[in-house]
């Protein structure tokens, strides 16, 4: 048990994605380091955002700059630049693609090797910071298909089964990092003292069925019909609880960890929902299927959907089987009844 235990405590990211490769391959070796640089980029996010309050403002602040003299960037956009920071020379991507950027940055150098793209939402639910609420980082990895000629980046709306990879870094009491390559889903904590994400929890399975329900329900009335039949479902049998924190990431991650359901959906004014496709629901979509679970626009798989525009917008129902299915049939009982 004690070489165990010490062996758990030594394994470290870019040693585990090595492990779930099974291979020391320059595709593999590629994966691992890109992997790093996105633990690296989730460290400098975490360092920033533990200081929030002093540097943002509540103690010593100036208008636009801190106690320092140094500029104060919307955290949304420092993270934003720290992860293009952490991939230019690094060789390893030669694209990345972020809720925060109209167009996709280039990495100014011939494509490498495994011609990866990051697409990445680099602060989700920066409005809980104010208030010292979890956020997260989201991120996929994905093949670049052709030579992007037109930097219009098309080929990032083939659907999501073309992730490679896809993953989370959660800013809460601590920092975990959660990912999957395609070999199932493993979470890491973060050590400041070692500045590691150490193994916390490997292959991940969503639970059938969960209690938690996940749901903003001041949009009650901007719902379809079949969305509030579902809501009076659960509140009328027991079992249920209604969880939600305002930011995706850690209202995923409980559903992840305890089962349950989450759900954006679209409302009657805008059928398509405010969760985006390519940054938010892709990448967890792509997290929960590894897990277990499930991921549907309602009447589609997400994994399925082919977009239209890179910042195209998706109701999304996701969590365990049971509880996306259960939704999905107040949806298509609506539908028959239409
Ligand atoms: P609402 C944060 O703005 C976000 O994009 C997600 O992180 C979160 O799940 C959702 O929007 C919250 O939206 O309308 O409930 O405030």
């Amino acid at each position: 048990a004690g070489e165990r235990a010490l062996d758990r405590d030594c394994t470290t990211l870019s040693r585990h994605v090595l492990q779930q490769l099974q291979s020391f391959s320059a595709e593999a070796q590629d994966l691992s380091a890109l992997m790093n640089r996105i633990a690296l980029a989730g460290k400098l996010t975490a360092r920033r955002l533990s200081r929030a309050g002093i540097m943002a403002g509540v103690l010593g602040f100036a208008g636009t700059e801190n106690v320092q003299g140094e500029a104060v960037k919307k955290m949304d956009i420092y993270a934003n630049d720290v992860f293009i920071s952490v991939f230019e020379q690094s060789g390893l991507v030669c694209r990345l693609a972020s809720e925060e950027m109209e167009k996709p940055y280039y990495i100014p150098e011939n494509c490498p090797i495994g011609r990866y793209t990051l697409v990445y939402d680099p602060i989700d639910g920066s409005s809980n910071i104010d208030a010292n609420l979890n956020v997260g980082s989201i991120f996929a990895i994905r093949q670049q298909q052709g030579n992007d000629e037109d930097g219009s980046a098309r080929d990032l709306l083939e659907c999501g089964r073309n992730q490679i990879g896809a993953g989370y870094i959660l800013y809460g009491p601590s920092t975990v990092l959660v990912y999957s390559i395609g070999t199932g889903v493993h979470a890491f904590t973060l050590d400041p003292s070692l500045g590691e994400f150490i193994l916390w929890q490997e292959n991940i399975k969503v639970p059938e069925h969960g209690a938690v329900y996940s749901v903003n329900e001041g949009n009650f009335w901007q719902w379809e019909d079949s969305i509030r039949d579902y809501i009076r479902y659960v509140h009328r049998h027991d079992g249920y609880t209604g969880r939600y924190s305002g930011a995706l990431v850690g209202d995923f991650h409980r559903v992840l960890l305890q089962g349950g359901v989450f759900l954006y959906p679209g409302t009657v004014k805008k059928p398509e929902g405010k969760l985006r496709l390519l940054y938010e629901s892709a990448p967890l979509a792509y997290l929960i299927e590894q897990a277990g679970g499930r991921a549907s626009t309602g009447t589609q798989d997400i994994l399925d959907v082919v977009g239209s525009q890179l910042h195209q917008r998706t109701p999304l129902i996701i969590g365990s089987k049971e509880d996306v299915s259960l939704v999905e049939s107040f949806i298509q009982e609506n539908a028959r009844m239409e």
